[in-house]
């Protein structure tokens, strides 16, 4: 874990463009990636984070990226509180970059707002398909030319497949033999991985701008209405497959337990929730999916699931580099969840067929 000292946090956030007196500072929201604070003021609050220079190589240019989506997405409503409002630095700049090389950003703080890390009610998850739909269908417009690619090949499930097996064949920290069962289920499935760009090479999946991180934690409801408010984490907008957004929703939000359960009788996918949520992203999308594009949403359910599940295996042999642990079993507990889920949709798959058949 990352520790950033106090002082180092207070110099950043006064290198922004704000006029308050601080009078708190904490550790914020259970990301796996940046360094999130929230910093109270006497008057407002915010959020604070630095940057995972790790994660992204480039951080000049995600803050490119953020700056154009949220004025973008500014001048398509007249309500602020549906845009996450970035907070630029004394000079002018959407970052602040501190004398270790930490790169920083400022965030409004979304006041009367709550974020879920699963969803308490169906229409809680209903009401986060209809955000990210509806933000799918903004980014419709967005000039994705002037879009930088944050993460190389983020959800190229191939070539994290081929990185992975890198990962086994490396065995830096020699824990793949601890875990060969967890290696067989991911090459058991090899066949599976190309199925979606198989499906854009025949012209059925089109590349759109997407937002490619769809967690129920990554949209903010509204505290008193519980509808949805709006749309944060923007590091990862690039192009992508709309049913990657989809299924990256479904993944984790329709999870019956956390993605790091333990007792992994109580992890299931609830095929209710797939079909609630297929019918809001569909509604929120207004009318811009393809046919095929919905009938090839429980391939984007799985494809996610699996990568994700492929993705902490190939941190777990590779020494935890990458997500943020609590403890020293974590990424193989969360692994564990999702080869859970992944074999339940499997269990589920003419099910999940019929719902997007006919919703
Ligand atoms: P990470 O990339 O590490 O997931 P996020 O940008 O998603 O970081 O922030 C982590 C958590 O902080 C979110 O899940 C949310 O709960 C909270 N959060 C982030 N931005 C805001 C904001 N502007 N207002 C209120 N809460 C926020
Ligand atoms: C990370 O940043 P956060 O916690 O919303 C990760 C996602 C994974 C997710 C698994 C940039 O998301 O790709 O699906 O953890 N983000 C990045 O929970 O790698
Ligand atoms: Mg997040």
């Amino acid at each position: 874990m990352r520790i950033i000292p106090i002082d180092k946090t207070l110099k950043a956030f006064s290198a922004f463009d704000t006029d308050v007196t601080v009078v708190g500072c904490a550790p914020y929201g259970n990301g796996h990636i940046n360094d999130t604070f929230l910093v109270t003021g006497d008057t407002k609050r915010f959020i604070l984070q630095s940057i995972n220079s790790n994660v992204f190589k480039k951080p000049e240019e995600v803050m490119h990226n953020i700056s154009l989506v949220t004025s973008f997405l500014k001048s398509q409503t007249d309500d602020e509180r549906r845009v996450l409002n970035l907070v630029n630095t004394k000079d002018g700049k959407p970052f602040y970059k501190d004398e270790d090389g930490r790169y920083w950003r400022l965030y409004d703080f979304v006041e009367s707002s709550l974020s879920l890390d699963l969803p308490e009610t169906t229409e809680d998850f209903y009401q986060s398909a209809i955000a990210f739909g509806e933000f799918q269908k903004l980014l419709n417009d967005f000039p994705v030319e002037k879009l930088y690619e944050t993460i190389p090949d983020f959800h190229n499930t191939p070539d994290r497949y081929r990185k992975f097996k890198e990962a086994v064949e490396k065995d830096v920290c020699g824990r793949a033999a601890s875990v060969q069962e967890e290696i067989k289920f991911v090459n058991d499935r090899a066949d599976f991985y190309s199925v979606l760009f198989d499906n854009n090479k025949e012209g059925k999946l089109p590349l759109r701008v997407t937002h490619n991180d769809t967690k129920i934690n990554n949209v903010m409801l509204d505290l008193e209405t519980r509808t949805a408010l709006c749309v944060i984490d923007l590091d990862t907008i690039m192009p992508g497959f709309s049913v990657n957004d989809f299924g990256d929703s479904i993944r984790f939000g329709a999870s019956t337990a956390a993605e790091d359960e333990k007792d992994l009788s109580k992890v299931e996918m609830d095929i209710n929730l797939f079909e609630t949520y297929a019918k809001g992203f569909i509604k929120g999308c207004g009318g811009l999916l393809t046919k095929d594009e919905i009938m090839l949403m429980p391939e984007g359910a799985k494809m996610m699931t699996i990568e994700c599940g492929m993705r902490f295996l190939t941190d777990y042999l590779e020494g935890d580099t990458y997500f943020k642990t609590k403890y020293a079993d974590h990424n193989l507990d969360r692994c564990h969840t999702q080869f859970k889920l992944v074999a339940d949709m499997e269990s589920k798959w003419d099910a999940m067929k019929k719902i997007v058949e006919t919703v």
